[in-house]
């Protein structure tokens, strides 16, 4: 069993956690536009939900979770635990494209491991048809789910929790583009052992903003896990003159530590939306004498 978790970030609140071994549901994840996001770093995600609120049988309460996967991934979706948990629900689960189009549902499942009736949910064998973002979304029975995330026969019969295990999604990163040493600063290479800082530009492009990055979870330096920011601009610049602004942030030059070999630099982060990125850019590295 490798259930090494994820850690979920919402919006503004940090809850860094990469090595928790289970994430918690953080309502409100509903509509389908308020999915909580995913951030997967491990190829087993492992969410604990509940659907309404244990207690009470009626609580009108739908959950949806985002992750981003690539083209191939074969992903297992796996209801746990929905009979058998603080209070039976009998879970229905379905998987949506980017565009809120439903691609798999299932509402009952042969027992497994996770679970003590065909009442949990469960998608096998799920292949990712393309790269990018999908949403998994919770119901209970009879609330099956349509496009766009709204469900058929609003009455229902339980709530109740669950386990929610996604596996299967290759770990990867967003890629975005850096620029070390923006601007006309062509021949102005780093020496690895000069103090003082690097600039470093993470440009926007249309599927990415540089201004939502969560700057506290920036690392830089030659394998991309260095601990060296010193700071960021409090506004954007546009520095590659296309429109949209981009963030100069500045990095402790010897705590990245490069050496006389680097001939790239990469640089890692989350949003504030939880996503996580990566960035590599050309290193002017001061050349060793032969
Ligand atoms: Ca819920
Ligand atoms: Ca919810
Ligand atoms: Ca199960
Ligand atoms: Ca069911």
């Amino acid at each position: 069993m490798n259930l090494r978790a994820l850690a979920i970030t919402l919006t503004g609140t940090m809850a860094l956690s990469a090595n928790a071994w289970a994430v918690e549901e953080q309502e409100e994840n509903h509509p389908i536009a308020s999915a909580q996001t995913l951030v997967v770093d491990s190829s087993v995600m492992d969410i604990d939900a509940v659907l309404g609120e244990i207690g009470s049988s009626r609580v009108d309460d739908l959950d949806f979770f985002t992750f981003y996967g690539n083209a191939g991934d074969v992903v297992t979706l796996d209801i746990d635990g929905g009979y058998g948990g603080s209070q039976n629900v009998d879970t229905i689960i379905a998987v949506f494209d980017a565009d809120q189009t439903v691609l798999r549902m299932n509402d009952d499942s042969p027992v497994d491991d996770g679970s003590i009736s065909t009442a949990d949910a469960r998608v096998d064998n799920f292949v990712l048809p393309t790269t990018g973002y999908y949403t998994v979304g919770v119901s209970n029975f009879p609330r099956y789910f349509k496009n766009g995330g709204d469900i058929y026969y609003a009455s229902y019969v339980a709530n109740g929790d669950y386990r929610l295990v996604i596996s299967g999604v290759s770990p990867s990163m967003m890629q975005v583009s850096i620029e070390v040493k923006p601007g006309n600063q062509v021949f102005s290479p780093i020496n690895p052992k000069s103090r003082g800082k690097v600039p470093v530009a993470i440009l926007s492009s249309d599927s990415f903003d540089a201004l939502g990055v969560d700057i506290s979870t920036l690392t830089f330096g030659a394998t991309g896990d260095e601990d060296s920011l010193s700071h960021c601009g409090k506004n954007g610049e546009d520095v590659n003159d296309d429109g949209m602004l981009d963030l100069v942030c500045h990095f402790y030059n010897k705590k990245a530590e490069f050496n006389y070999e680097s001939m790239e630099a990469t640089l890692r982060g989350r949003t504030q939306m939880g996503t996580v990125f990566e960035g590599r850019g050309f290193l002017k590295v001061v050349p060793a004498k032969r």
